[in-house]
């Protein structure tokens, strides 16, 4: 009886841990939102870059077709948490030529976890990033929009090292996706791309998981179908320019789809099984050739990183990467 109860136990604990366990999130399960039109920016710049004619960097919300409530390129945490350090920023006057003008010890090192060793990283990102290792935020993008920026970063963490990147292509047309591009293409839906190197031998590549939460502009939502669990957008083109229309012909009536971000997405119980892994991206794609990349492409790139993003590098606006590394 004694031995029965023992075992009816661990089959208890075994169920409840079973139970416990989280299971993969596939980001369609809480369904699509739709948006049509543009949204109100609450914050009309986030930084101001004009001097250096960086882009407006708005934010603000925009409602769904089932009375949701949205933030705007994305719910972001620039206002609270730590910049990154610049290696090359025009909008805070920060131009180092190269890796020789970089004094280390004067990047500072956050604690993720006491003990663990000491990682620095390089990042790249059009257009802003935030970083997370094991569940806390260590850095954020210093530039949301325009001029391209580069960063370093230095951190103290213990393996398993899960990385969880948010990236956004920003906009300048609240809730639409687009930019002006001129004349010619006054509602340009922009393109995106992330890069990152860490002295732990981390890089970017199609190993980390990568899922898109916010797809715009779009002539009609039907143009995104869930496709096993990659959102795809292949009706508008391929995954880049020039398949991709350079201007959104719907302008001011374009659609949007949204996926909710899941609330513990950075965190290392975060179960990215049921994401796509990230697509790549060449640096011509991106349109990385600024000196903010050029003068740290041998630090961007160590290891053997590239860029990466989700299915379409342009309408693809808010990214969510992944990637543990044990
Ligand atoms: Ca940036
Ligand atoms: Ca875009
Ligand atoms: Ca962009």
């Amino acid at each position: 009886m004694k031995v029965l109860s023992i075992c009816m136990g661990l089959m208890l604990a075994g169920a409840a841990a079973t139970a416990m366990a989280p299971a993969p999130q596939n980001s369609t399960a809480g369904g699509r939102s739709v948006t049509k039109g543009k949204g109100v920016a609450t914050i009309p710049k986030l930084v101001d870059c004009s001097a250096v004619r960086g882009r407006p960097t708005p934010l603000g919300t925009i409602r769904s077709t089932d009375g949701k409530t949205w933030v705007s390129p994305a719910e972001v945490s620039f206002a609270k948490g730590p910049r990154a350090t610049d290696l090359y920023n025009d909008c805070t006057n920060v131009r180092l030529t190269g890796i020789k003008d970089l004094d280390l010890s004067k990047v500072p090192i956050q604690e993720v976890d006491q003990g663990g060793e000491v990682i620095t990283g390089y990042l790249f990102a059009d257009n802003y990033f935030e970083l997370y290792v094991n569940g806390k935020l260590v850095a954020v993008d210093a530039t949301p929009f325009t001029p391209f920026n580069s960063s370093v970063v230095r951190f103290r963490a213990k393996r398993p090292v899960t990385y969880a990147i948010k990236a956004v292509d920003w906009e300048e047309n609240v809730g639409l996706g687009t930019e002006s591009g001129g004349a010619a293409s006054p509602h340009h839906p922009g393109d995106a791309g992330l890069m990152a190197s860490f002295s732990d031998g981390t890089v970017t590549d199609a190993s980390w998981k990568a899922q898109s939460f916010y797809i715009a502009p779009l002539d009609s939502p039907d143009r995104v179908v869930e496709r096993g669990n990659i959102h795809d957008s292949s009706s508008v083109g391929g995954r880049t320019y020039p398949s991709v229309p350079g201007n959104a012909a719907c302008g001011e009536n374009c659609y949007a789809v949204r996926y909710p971000v899941p609330a513990d997405w950075a965190s290392p119980r975060f179960n990215d099984a049921g994401w796509p892994n990230a697509f790549t991206y060449t640096e011509a794609e991106v349109g990385a050739s600024q000196p903010a990349f050029r003068n740290f492409r041998d630090q961007l790139t160590a290891g053997g990183a590239g860029f990466i993003w989700s299915n379409s590098l342009v309408l693809d606006n808010l990214v969510l990467a992944r990637k543990t590394v044990r």
